[in-house]
């Protein structure tokens, strides 16, 4: 097999990017990064220092960061499901849509989750308390831009669905989203509907107690 994803699947961005893989069924081995994995892990730590993953190597050559690697795959592995839309106005809206789930949902869910494993005397309050801002903001503004679409960018599902799906199922998680925002909470049921999710959430249904905060009963 030419393409390997280095990865995990309870990963939020690793998430992402198998979104991307299902909807256009694309074959891959997943080198997944595991406690005695010790191969995979050195095998990763050399192709990306930072050692954040996904990282997707197809062909020999090394793609990082979640949305360069679905834009990879729609540009080396096209499908049927066209994830960012080719008239160049409309990938724009794609795009910031995506850079509105990674950075105003994602970021601060990471912070949230990311604080509850240091150590008490290392914690920072004061930037949980940002990023729990910041998720209110996002998520009262996404419920009226949703109020009107059914994917983030319209009416196609695309990359910004793909960001939003994990960014939005672990958000709820780490700071539950109003339950007057009928909009989000909408898209976020629309979103664990689409198979290509759904597959993803069930493979990652087993790695739930990795959840720092302690994930609750339901999806
Ligand atoms: N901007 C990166 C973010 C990747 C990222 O933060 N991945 C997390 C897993 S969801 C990670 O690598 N965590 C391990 C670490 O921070 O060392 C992307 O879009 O791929």
């Amino acid at each position: 097999m030419s393409m390997q994803l280095y990865g995990h699947p309870f990963s939020s961005y690793c998430q992402k990017v198998l979104i991307a893989l299902y909807e256009n069924d694309i074959p891959f081995e997943f080198r997944m990064l595991e406690p005695d994995a010790e191969r995979v892990a050195a095998e990763h730590a050399a192709l990306w220092p930072f050692k954040r993953f996904p990282v997707l190597v197809d062909a020999g050559r090394t793609v990082v960061e979640s949305t360069i690697i679905i834009e990879h795959l729609g540009l080396r592995h096209p499908g049927p499901v066209r994830l960012i839309a080719a008239e160049p106005g409309a990938a724009l809206d794609v795009r910031m849509m995506d850079r509105f789930f990674d950075n105003f949902v994602m970021t601060p869910m990471q912070k949230i989750v990311s604080d509850s494993i240091r150590a008490a005397e290392n914690r920072d309050r004061q930037g949980v308390a940002e990023a729990r801002e910041t998720l209110e903001t996002a998520y009262r503004w996404l419920n009226d831009v949703m109020a009107e679409r059914e994917w983030a960018a319209g009416g196609a599902f695309s990359l910004a669905d793909c960001a939003a799906a994990p960014a939005l199922f672990y958000a709820d998680w780490a700071h539950p989203i109003g339950e007057d925002l009928s909009s989000v909470h909408g898209y976020r049921r629309r979103l664990l509907a689409r198979p290509s999710y759904a597959r993803a959430v069930d493979e990652a249904r087993p790695y739930r107690r990795l959840f720092p905060l302690g994930a609750p009963d339901r999806d």
